[in-house]
């Protein structure tokens, strides 16, 4: 396969440097043993005035799993207590009773990826008016709710990286759907958006005819490829920027008569997807470290905690241990922290990731 013009700046070896070290130091070996991540609340153990508390979309997602066991691995690093608590289903409800139990419990950062945009607010305010940092990683709130988030690249870039993927999967013209995550999920929702009007401008000849959500479940995500694929006989490709969704669709094409002639892309973790890559169901893929972005919202958490940041623009602090060897990120816009830039993984380069 070829990579991207727009991603072949990215040099595999400097993106993820070190991650193969990395994984063979433990990553991933930790990562498929994630008990202690994935419990509802087990704390490190650890004192200290950093008590942060990861809440991802929902537990069980492999994802999330390697973000926050990293995440566990940095705060107990400088010292701190880690937890991690959520919902087993991705929504927004199952969230708030723990953003409410961690204000009652005054831990002294949230750091969480939201189920949707706005339902989450007035939990997240109540926590800052119990003097609670809180921060968003991988998908986020409306930017008053919260004091920064960490984004694992711009909206745009991922955006463009799957319609690209996509579009020379399917020789740039046909049908293509999307299988997205929940209905309200911030960050496929802001993708899903830069999407559509990237495909529109860059190629005419490729329509856009369906989005479906497989909310972050395996088996409703595979039902979903499979009615998409039934709905619309055309199809020529699909995109399924949710590490989920794409290996249940991935899981469903590689024993369906579409294997071969209907091409998947989208966001996943190699360890989901090296069997389909190399059985010839999936091309390439694209993401980044999840690992890197629960550390680097651990120190985002740290800086705020100790007042070294606010969340303002050009706000600068330091992070350790990231598998890019990077350590000095700033504060964007808006309060975004952006760790870098998605990388696409293919049979060429999947062996050397562990996640
Ligand atoms: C799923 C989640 C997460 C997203 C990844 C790509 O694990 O929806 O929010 O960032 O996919």
């Amino acid at each position: 396969m070829t990579f991207l013009p727009s991603l072949n700046s990215v040099n595999p070896r400097r993106a993820f440097a070190g991650i193969g070290v990395v994984a063979l130091l433990g990553l991933g070996v930790t990562a498929c043993s994630s008990d202690s991540a994935t419990g509802s609340g087990g704390d490190s153990g650890s004192s200290g005035d950093y008590s942060i508390a990861f809440l991802p979309k929902n537990l069980g997602n492999p994802y999330f799993e390697t973000s926050d066991q990293a995440a566990k691995k940095a705060v107990e690093e400088f010292g701190g207590e880690f937890k991690e608590v959520g919902p087993s289903e991705a929504t927004a409800d199952g969230q708030v009773s723990y953003i409410n139990t961690l204000t009652q419990q005054g831990v002294n950062a949230i750091v969480l990826s939201a189920n949707d945009v706005n339902a989450l607010c007035d939990a997240l305010k109540e926590a800052q008016d119990a003097d609670i940092k809180v921060i968003t990683f991988d998908s986020d709130v409306d930017p008053s709710c919260r004091d920064a988030y960490v984004s694992a690249s711009s909206t745009d870039l991922i955006a463009q990286s799957q319609v690209d993927l996509v579009a020379q999967q399917i020789g740039e013209a046909g049908e293509v759907a999307i299988l997205s995550a929940s209905a309200n999920a911030t960050n496929q929702n802001a993708w899903i958006e830069s999407m559509k009007s990237y495909a529109a401008q860059k190629y005419p000849n490729i329509q856009i005819v369906d989005t479906v959500y497989g909310d972050d479940d395996d088996q409703t995500s595979f039902d979903k490829t499979e009615a998409l694929l039934s709905t619309h006989p055309n199809l020529k490709g699909i995109i399924s920027p949710t590490t989920v969704g794409i290996a249940a669709a991935a899981r469903y094409l590689s024993t369906s008569q579409y294997k071969g002639n209907v091409a998947l892309t989208g966001l996943g973790t190699p360890n989901d997807m090296r069997q389909y890559v190399k059985d010839g169901t999936v091309t390439s893929f694209a993401l980044w470290n999840p690992a890197d972005l629960g550390i680097l919202a651990s120190y985002a958490a740290k800086a705020m905690i100790d007042e070294d940041i606010t969340g303002e623009e050009g706000d600068s602090f330091a992070a350790e241990g990231l598998s890019s060897n990077e350590t000095d990120f700033e504060v964007g816009d808006d309060g975004v922290i952006t760790l870098g830039k998605p990388f696409v993984f293919s049979a060429d380069n999947i062996d050397q990731f562990d996640f």
